[in-house]
């Protein structure tokens, strides 16, 4: 069995107290690893070793820093089905979706950002006849990195790459559910030269090695990925000692199908809105409205094709959904398919776990359900679920849409089906959405800014926003009269 070890100073090393915690393959539902059960001793370490080593880092010109974040991009790629397979275990993704999507994008986050940094300028201000103002922008210093298990090498190299390209170093925590790919990373970085104490990854539970992080006085800020109540927590602390935070929280993403949309595209792209990853990205469009004069007609089709959609163990090429990510959000799921029946809604297709037979016997799947006849404001369709199930609903105005579609306490991405080109304006114009894809879903250009708006988060990543989140600015005047 794999004993994953911390990254601390360059060397992978056991947690000091020498304790591990087990690690699932959701897939079989068996333990097929170990992880370090850190705490604050081992994230104490850490610190050590990351503000010993920002002086060199920090100094180290651009180009430099960047080459070996190719580096790092480049060995990744040489092993991509390595690192898919590794995801596809951890999380229960299926293995191609691992090699498609989650691998190849954290590849592209440390290219993007390795590169990006060679091309980020800060501002300068003149003032007529009395001088002149220029902005320098300098690394933090000890930053920290939490992510979640949804899109484990995806999430966590979309922090750490900006947060290294700006010249800062880094302690990061990947999560305790997902923690292999991050290992595999910690591997590679040694082998591409990445000079000691740069990053330091430690593992370990949320409450023990992600409050550590929070708490630590020497990390000044702090980019979590994860769910709102823990951004909550990690706020409650964090904030009244001043730290730079950036939140991507939870969502309960509107998907809004209007009657003149393209119908083709919008059913095969609403599958993958609503099932990708067995519906656990932030971004899942779990809230269905359709325009009620293709309502009957839309559901008819998208019932048939989620049906027909083949649940299977992670290595089948024919899998479109894998197992889902733990045994207790499994259950969690499920929970909320029996909420959705008492408050009055209908199981069209799906709401079940699904069983499977023999190595995979007790892995975590759930059939792809869809739920209507239930209120815009019940809890099913107000509190995010984060699996295989979406909810669909009739409307009749734009007005009426917009109301539901933004009755929630959540905003971070919003679809909008349409061939009207001013309604599609208007819609997105209205939608609170920190993010809106017309006619088209996930859909990502690195260098736009990523986030949500009202409990979804605070603060966007991407581009050179996240290049500011993580670099501190000073302004100079320089007298010239
Ligand atoms: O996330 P947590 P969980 C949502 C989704 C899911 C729910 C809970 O609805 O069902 O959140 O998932 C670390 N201080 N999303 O419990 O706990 C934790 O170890 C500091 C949405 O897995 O938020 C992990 O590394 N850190 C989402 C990270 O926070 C703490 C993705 C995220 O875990 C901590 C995942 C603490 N007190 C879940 N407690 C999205 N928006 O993408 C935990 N952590």
């Amino acid at each position: 069995m794999k004993a994953i070890q911390n990254y601390i100073n360059g060397e992978l090393v056991a947690a000091s107290s020498g304790g591990t915690i087990d690690n699932y393959d959701p897939s079989r539902g068996v333990v097929y690893s170990t992880i370090p059960d850190s705490a604050h001793e081992d994230i104490a370490k850490a610190v050590e070793a990351a503000e010993a080593a920002f002086e060199g880092w920090s100094n180290t010109p651009k180009e430099a820093r960047g080459a070996i974040m190719i580096k790092i991009a480049d060995i990744i790629e040489s092993r991509l089905d390595a690192f898919a397979l590794a995801e596809s275990t951890d999380n229960g993704k299926p293995v191609k979706l691992a090699a498609e999507v989650d691998i190849p994008r954290a590849v592209s986050n440390l290219k993007f950002f390795a590169t990006a940094i060679q091309h980020f300028a800060a501002e300068s201000h003149y003032m007529e006849g009395i001088g002149f103002n220029y902005t320098l922008r300098k690394p933090i210093g000890v930053v920290g990195c939490i992510s979640p298990w949804n899109l484990p090498l995806y999430l966590f190299t979309w922090k750490i790459a900006p947060a290294l390209a700006a010249g800062n170093c880094v302690v990061a925590k990947p999560s305790e559910i997902t923690p292999m790919t991050a290992y595999l990373l910690s591997e590679v970085c040694k082998e591409a030269g990445l000079p000691k104490g740069v990053l330091n990854i430690v593992h370990g539970l949320g409450p023990k090695v992600g409050d550590a992080i929070t708490r630590h006085p020497k990390i000044k800020a702090i980019s979590f990925t994860g769910g709102t109540a823990t951004g909550q927590t990690i706020a409650s602390i964090a904030a009244p000692m001043f730290k730079k935070l950036s939140l991507e929280l939870g969502g309960k993403n509107p998907n809004i199908i209007f009657a003149d949309c393209d119908f083709d595209k919008a059913l095969s792209t609403t599958m993958r809105s609503s099932f990708a990853n067995q519906g656990q990205i932030c971004l899942c469009g779990s809230r269905i409205f359709i325009e009620r004069p293709i309502y009957e007609k839309f559901k008819e089709a998208f019932v048939a094709k989620t049906a027909a959609s083949k649940v299977s163990f992670p290595q089948d090429p024919e899998a479109k959904l894998g197992a889902v990510v733990s045994k207790s959000h499994m259950e969690k799921i499920l929970s909320y398919i029996e909420l959705a029946k008492e408050e009055g809604g209908t199981v069209l297709t799906g709401g079940e776990r699904v069983m499977m037979d023999g190595e995979y016997k007790d892995g975590y799947y759930i059939r792809p359900t869809i739920i209507e006849g239930l209120t815009f404001d019940c809890r099913t369709n107000q509190e995010e679920i984060f699996g295989p199930v979406v909810t669909i609903t009739p409307f009749d105005s734009e007005e009426e849409v917009l109301m539901m579609a933004n009755s929630t306490q959540y905003g971070l991405a919003a679809t909008v089906w349409t061939e009207n080109l001013n309604k599609a304006h208007r819609m997105a114009d209205k939608l609170d959405s920190g993010i809106v894809w017309i006619n088209s879903w996930l859909v990502r250009d690195l260098r736009t800014p990523f986030g949500g708006m009202k409990n979804s988060g605070v603060g966007r990543e991407g581009g050179f926003e996240a290049l500011r989140f993580f670099t501190e600015p000073k302004n100079v005047f320089v007298k010239s009269n």
